[in-house]
């Protein structure tokens, strides 16, 4: 197993991503990088990343100032509308992702398995049918597209965490919940209700 965890640089005036200080945390344990926080740059550094680490598992992160537990993402969306502009000043508004490509992509990654595994840790987290419009949506998009592009044998499972910020939530927990989380990548999915799993 070969896993790949990314964070974000911070934006929207913040000095801090926890995103980014939790990827900092996992550093020379799992193959890790920090994005800018740019629509654009990721069309390039995606299949960059896929091409120089060959994950067999790809866990992205961001902070979402919305959540107050780690948040599993289970869809993303071919759509990029943004409420501000990002870090290289562009804002595209109700725009596709990549043209042509479906209207969304579901994560390859056994998200309930997860997400059981921080409810059993007690770290606050929840399932979610959006990571929304911005960044972080666009880099879960091309992920799975770019993974969509390689054999089935060698393509990666690929998800996305939005993390809370870390006065709702501490860093420690999160590294806590997250370790978790990443010990369940390559378990198989548990197709059982929801509710079954607290
Ligand atoms: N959060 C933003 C982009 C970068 C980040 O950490 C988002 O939720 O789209």
């Amino acid at each position: 197993m070969h896993i790949l965890v990314t964070g974000f640089e911070p934006f929207g005036g913040d000095d801090v991503n926890p995103s980014a200080e939790l990827v900092a945390r996992l550093r020379g344990e799992v193959a890790t990088a920090v994005l800018p926080v740019e629509f654009e740059a990721l069309r390039e550094l995606v299949p960059a990343l896929l091409a120089e680490h060959h994950p067999s598992h790809v866990v992205c992160l961001g902070l979402s100032g919305r959540a107050t537990g780690l948040t599993l993402e289970r869809v993303a969306l071919n759509l990029a509308d943004a409420r501000i502009p990002d870090n290289a000043g562009h804002q595209p508004i109700d725009q596709s992702i990549v043209p042509d490509g479906p209207a969304a992509r579901f994560v390859t990654l056994p998200v309930k398995a997860m997400f059981k595994s921080l409810l059993e840790t007690s770290i606050p987290a929840e399932l979610s049918l959006s990571a929304g419009s911005y960044v972080c949506n666009a880099l879960l998009y091309l992920m799975l597209h770019e993974a969509d592009r390689i054999p089935a044998q060698r393509s990666p499972r690929c998800g996305f965490i939005h993390v809370p910020p870390a006065g709702v939530l501490g860093l420690d927990s999160q590294e806590r919940g997250l370790r978790a989380a990443l010990r369940q990548v390559g378990a198989p999915e548990m197709h059982v209700a929801e509710g079954a799993l607290d």
